[in-house]
């Protein structure tokens, strides 16, 4: 058994266990109360599940097992000459709950490397479809397709032992992750350089070498890539594309099919596809305004009339957060530090400082302020990556350190299958009318 492996499940029957007990003296315990308004508004707040990988703070942000952003940009072990966290270390962290040393994240970085070949028919498959077909639905087709390769659902068709799940699965997850960046660099290079693909560089770790495979050499740009693979990579559990992939994963879908539910979650403009929603919406600003440097009365203006337009102002907003997002903030850092005098990043600085009054005076607007999807355009059209359409599959190769660390928290605890209840609007109404009468 691998050292990871082991550590995992050494850890998970300890925790498992503790749960046991937990449940034997208190299961009846009531935690929270459910308002009408949250099951007609989103469920929003409501505890319903066990998520190990990260918890959200309305006002601190995320936190990755107690640790935030910036404590993490310290204690993450980092690529040779570079400061940037590698996403090998937090995706340890996520799954263990120790920060890794660094010749653990080199041991880590060696598997995905031996993991990950992808099979010809994956790239085939990808191929059927139309280069115009959206890259998020290129990703998940990808995905989906690899599914006849899962661990999980060979073994389970061999008969396999509840009690092995959590091993099955985590070779789904780290077979999985291995090859994510492979498929997704094959997406970018098809879409948008006819097909001009790069060989991988095996001596390169996960996110350089994706860097490297999508034909952006610049060695700033690989540090940005390890920071934007580590900092999307979860958000706690409830967010949609969490929800969805631990979802699935409940009815014992297997890995694969389990993140391309998720992957289609985040494939939303309301969640992960805002990112390319910010810049699409900062190229149009400054196409009307024939200028690629607007003042901050322009942008004021525009903002305005995009909201008169009945639209939302992407990147702005949460269903959670309700301060300026840490993810933001750290790509602010990043933005400060490598890219200083860039007409596009000074343009989102400049939304930052005239959006949350306007979205404040609406008066709705629960959080004005600033989140993940705000920032991360400004810095890939920085380094050439204009083709927007790509970039929520930069989130979603993230997105899988997250939720399958936590598919195998749930294989390995053996949480149930998912099924809350639901009611109608006549059945609501009636049990109002009993409860007021
Ligand atoms: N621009 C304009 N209006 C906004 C807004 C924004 N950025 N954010 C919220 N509002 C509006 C809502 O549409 C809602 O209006 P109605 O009552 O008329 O329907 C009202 O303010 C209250 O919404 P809320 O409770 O503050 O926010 P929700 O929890 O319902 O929604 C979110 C959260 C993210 C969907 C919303 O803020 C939004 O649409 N933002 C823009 C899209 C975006 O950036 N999404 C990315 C989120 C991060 C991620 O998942 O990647």
């Amino acid at each position: 058994m691998d050292q990871l492996k082991e550590k995992f499940i050494a850890k998970a029957t300890a925790l498992g266990q503790e749960v046991k007990d937990l449940l034997k003296d208190h299961s009846d315990t009531q935690v929270d109360t459910v308002d009408l308004s949250q099951i007609f508004g989103g469920m929003r707040g409501i505890k319903a599940m066990v998520w190990e990988p990260s918890a959200l703070d309305p006002q601190e942000g995320i936190r990755f097992r107690g640790y935030s952003i910036p404590e993490l940009s310290k204690l993450l072990p980092t690529a040779e000459g570079d400061d940037e966290p590698l996403p090998e270390g937090l995706f340890w962290l996520m799954l263990v709950g120790e920060i890794p040393t660094s010749e653990e994240v080199r041991w880590l970085t060696d598997q995905w490397t031996r993991r990950s070949n992808v099979p010809a028919y994956v790239f085939k498959t990808i191929d059927a479809l139309s280069v115009d077909a959206h890259p998020m639905t290129q990703l998940s087709t990808a995905v989906m397709a690899m599914q006849q390769t899962s661990v999980f659902a060979r073994r389970y068709a061999e008969g396999m032992n509840r009690n092995e799940y959590w091993d099955a699965t985590y070779e789904d997850t780290m077979n999985l992750i291995a090859r994510l960046p492979r498929v997704a660099a094959y997406i970018y290079r098809r879409t948008y350089f006819e097909g001009d693909h790069i060989a991988p560089d095996i001596s390169l770790d996960w996110a350089g070498n994706f860097a490297h495979m999508l034909g952006i050499n610049k060695p700033d740009f690989r540090s940005l890539m390890r920071l934007y693979l580590t900092i999307h990579a979860d958000h706690e559990g409830g967010n949609a594309s969490a929800h969805t992939t631990h979802l699935i994963g409940s009815t014992l879908s297997d890995a694969y099919l389990s993140l391309a539910g998720g992957l289609n979650a985040l494939a939303g403009p309301l969640h992960g596809l805002a990112n390319q929603e910010v810049i699409k919406w900062v190229f149009k600003m400054n196409d009307a305004l024939g200028t690629t440097a607007p003042t901050e009365k322009q942008i004021e203006d525009y903002v305005k009339s995009t909201l008169s337009a009945g639209k939302v102002i992407p990147g702005y907003g949460h269903a959670v957060l309700r301060k300026p997002d840490p993810r933001f903030i750290a790509q602010m850092e990043f933005a400060k530090k490598y890219t200083p005098n860039s007409e596009i990043v000074e343009t989102i600085w400049k939304v930052f400082k005239v959006v949350p009054p306007i979205l404040e005076s609406l008066g709705k607007v629960k959080n004005p302020w600033p989140n993940v999807d705000a920032h991360s355009g400004a810095l890939l059209v920085h380094y050439g990556m204009d083709q927007y359409s790509f970039y929520t599959v930069l989130f979603g190769v993230s997105r899988a350190l997250g939720v399958l660390s936590a598919l195998c928290w749930s294989r390995a605890l053996s949480l149930p299958l998912e099924r809350p209840k639901s009611v109608t609007i006549e059945w609501v109404q009636e049990f109002v009318q009993n409860k007021n009468s």
